[in-house]
């Protein structure tokens, strides 16, 4: 009995040991459970020094998560169960978001660098007077694509993409809304048609393209056709302008049908527990010095204005990446098509997916 008492007082005293160690560890570090900050992001979307530096300036521990659709990062939100205090939508997704409750409204006076994000980027359709987001990144969607693997054949339309000669050549980005956008753009149809035959048009004629397609791929899609796995890629601009700087041969192009104008922000899910570190972080990540070197890191266009000043004239003068708005004119912007119809888009897309295994 003795014996069993002293082991009892032994486990005891060691597990009190081991608890005071873990929190006085925690505490000489700048954060406690409390202290952390979960952002949820899209993969290769940020510079890591720079959440290093943020967690340097203030003591929170920053917990950083990623996803590769809008789709999978709503479902995992609306799930709950999660704990995300920043996460980065797109502008279709945040109206989608608004709509089902899913984001708190942001403390203006908590973010005085918001001045520094050029107007033309504020008070958009999906989020007016920026309520629950703030600029971060965005962009257009379009074909980047090696000469040397194509005659001198340069693609400027959809179309071309239906090229016999470009069997197995193309890599197309894992996006629902991209893909099937680009069958009913190579139509002429909006990037936001709901008419189920256009729809069915726009599916029929992805079929067609699967010879061409190679694959189908995420973040991978840079490494792929920097390191001339195919010819073609159907990519985010950002992408191309990353894939470019490892291979200068490389060219991108917006299809002259027209195309898609995405804005990606920040935004406070409901789910967040540290709202003052939520609104400390989009706020450091507004300092122009921050959104400058998160571009020029991660390639995308910054919204910030003042962030050109700190970035290299071949970037921010290149109208690839940094098209003005008279040229954005002919692009759309993709819309919130409500819950039932952005669930058919995924099922053709699934469908076309399939067809190409
Ligand atoms: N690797 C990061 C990609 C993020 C691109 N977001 C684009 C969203 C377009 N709807």
């Amino acid at each position: 009995m003795k014996q069993l008492v002293r082991m009892f007082l032994l486990i005891f005293i060691v597990s009190f040991a081991l608890m005071y160690v873990v929190s006085t560890l925690n505490s000489t570090q700048g954060y406690s459970g409390k202290n952390t900050l979960t952002i949820y992001n899209w993969g290769d979307y940020i510079d890591p020094d720079l959440i290093k530096q943020f967690e340097k300036e203030s003591g929170i521990k920053v917990i950083y998560q990623t996803f590769d659709s809008n789709e999978a990062m709503m479902t995992k939100i609306a799930q709950g169960g999660t704990t995300f205090d920043v996460a980065v939508p797109s502008e279709y997704a945040i109206s989608k978001m608004k709509e089902e409750n899913l984001l708190l409204p942001l403390d203006h006076s908590k973010l005085p660098n918001l001045k520094y994000i050029n107007p033309r980027f504020m008070d958009l359709s999906f989020d007016k007077k920026n309520t629950y987001s703030i600029p971060y990144f965005w962009g257009t969607v379009g074909i980047v694509y090696n000469p040397d693997m194509l005659d001198g054949k340069k693609p400027t339309s959809w179309n071309d993409l239906w090229d016999e000669n470009l069997r197995n050549q193309i890599l197309l980005v894992d996006g629902a809304r991209e893909v099937i956008g680009m069958g009913l753009n190579s139509l002429h149809y909006s990037l936001n048609d709901t008419n189920e035959e256009h729809l069915q048009e726009a599916k029929q004629k992805l079929s067609t393209l699967t010879p061409n397609v190679k694959a189908i791929v995420g973040d991978e899609i840079k490494m792929l056709l920097a390191n001339e796995e195919a010819a073609v890629g159907v990519v985010w601009s950002g992408d191309a302008s990353e894939i470019m700087s490892e291979n200068e041969k490389l060219d991108y192009v917006v299809p002259e049908e027209g195309s898609n104008l995405w804005f990606d922000n920040m935004v406070i899910p409901k789910t967040a527990k540290n709202l003052e570190g939520a609104h400390q972080f989009i706020n450091f990540m507004l300092e122009p010095e921050h959104a400058a070197q998160n571009a020029e890191y991660v390639g995308y266009s910054t919204p910030n204005e003042k962030a050109l000043e700190y970035l290299p004239e071949e970037i921010a003068g290149d109208e690839r990446f940094y098209p003005d708005p008279e040229m954005t004119k002919k692009l759309e912007v993709y819309e919130n098509l409500g819950k039932r119809m952005l669930s058919h888009y995924n099922e053709l897309f699934l469908e076309f997916k399939m067809h190409k295994k």
